[in-house]
């Protein structure tokens, strides 16, 4: 019996140093600030100090921000560095080093001219959180770039006149500048050269300007009434002509317009079941050193008229993309009609349109029976001679037998 007594107290004793020590730790530090408990010295309460500790341990206080402006701003293309307008940041219980500092963009955003709604936030150890309002101002004080056409634009009277026909590049740090242009000398609605004056300006309303002069004219038609007016850029019209199976390129007489012929070449257009569309057509400029066919042969120089209508100007067809495969039996065919509705050529005048005319370059396809100028002809082959009749005699590669 007495045995079990003293183990009982023993183990009580267990218990009370069991609960001091593992308390120990969490109590130590905060009794040690309380002067009160220490001095007090009366018998030790566990329940008691265990309810002293969490008041005194909580911190319910967020730190203190201060910022040296709440209005920043800075110029685009800077960084924004929201670190360099804290001057201070306090907390009760929490070391400077542990406070956490985070910034928030609240509405707007900073990569465009304007104010930006953000947040500071500092936040303690026990998680308060301490939140500053800023608005911040990015000023941008960059003009836009603004190139112009190098040449005087021609645009046709009546026809309404754009930015983009007098614009030639235009860019801004801030998104896209608006244009807009004067006239400062001239009538946009009368024939003849008039001055323009062109402006950038950018959100911020920084603006740059340039000058550029456009050449207002009539649209020309010429006696089969194609619009012949010219167009910047495009130094011929070409003009193939169904009935005489020929292709006439004009230039551009002193006044720009397209009156006048500069070279013939024979064709072959579509044949009978097949013919090749009239009208005007602005030729898309797709063009292909070789294009294989819809009936699996090949033409070279190929340079498309019309996507719509499956047209090309392109040379006499080959068996095989090869300049010694010639379908030779339609060689001697050019002069007539003959293809499936493409335009044939022999190399040396499909190529001159394949590197002569740019993309965007007008081709009328028409019917008369007489032509401003007439074509050269051209070499007929042999057909019965193996060698030479699988090349085009204008074909300027390497090997040609026509060329020895
Ligand atoms: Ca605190
Ligand atoms: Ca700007």
């Amino acid at each position: 019996m007495k045995h079990k007594r003293l183990l009982l107290k023993l183990s009580s004793l267990l218990l009370v140093a069991l609960l001091t020590a593992g308390c120990g730790s969490k109590i130590n530090e905060p009794a040690e600030t309380e002067t009160e408990i220490s001095a007090d010295g009366s018998e030790i309460d566990l329940g008691v100090q265990a309810s002293e500790v969490s008041t005194v341990s909580e911190d319910t206080t967020a730190p203190t921000i201060e910022l040296t402006t709440s209005t920043p701003s800075f110029e685009l293309g800077d960084e924004f560095d929201y670190i360099s307008i804290i001057k201070s940041i306090t907390d009760d219980t929490t070391a400077k080093e542990n406070i956490t500092v985070d910034f928030e963009i609240t509405e707007g955003d900073i990569e465009h001219a304007g104010d930006t709604k953000a947040n500071i936030t500092a936040t303690d150890a026990a998680g308060n959180i301490a939140t500053e309002g800023i608005v911040i101002t990015v000023t941008d004080s960059v003009a836009p770039t603004l190139e112009l056409k190098k040449d005087t634009v021609t645009s046709i009277l009546g026809d309404k006149l754009s930015w983009q026909e007098l614009v030639a590049s235009v860019s801004d740090n801030d998104g896209e500048p608006v244009i807009t242009f004067d006239v400062i000398e001239g009538d946009l609605d009368k024939a003849g050269y008039c001055t323009i004056e062109v402006t950038a300006t950018d959100a911020s309303k920084n603006s740059t300007s340039g000058t550029i002069k456009v050449h207002r004219k009539k649209r020309v038609y010429n006696d089969l009434g194609w619009d012949i007016t010219g167009i910047d850029g495009q130094p011929y019209l070409v003009g193939v002509n169904r009935t005489t199976c020929q292709v006439t390129v004009y230039g551009k007489d002193d006044n720009g317009n397209y009156t006048s012929p500069v070279i013939a070449f024979p064709c072959s257009v579509g044949r009978e079941g097949w013919e090749t569309p009239t009208g005007r057509f602005v030729t898309p400029g797709t063009r292909y050193e070789w294009r294989r066919m819809i009936d699996d042969t090949y033409g070279r120089y190929a340079t498309v008229i019309s996507k719509a209508d499956g047209i090309l100007f392109h040379s006499v067809p080959y068996y095989s993309p090869n300049p010694d495969d010639l379908e030779w039996p339609e060689f001697n065919k050019l002069g007539h009609p003959a293809s499936l509705g493409c335009i044939r050529m022999i190399c040396a005048h499909a190529g001159w349109i394949f590197y002569n005319c740019p993309e965007g370059f007008v081709t009328i396809i028409y019917d008369a029976e007489t032509d401003p100028i007439h074509h050269n002809g051209y070499t007929h082959i042999d057909e019965s001679n193996e060698k030479t009749r699988v090349w085009d005699p204008s074909d300027i590669t390497e090997g040609n037998p026509w060329r020895e």
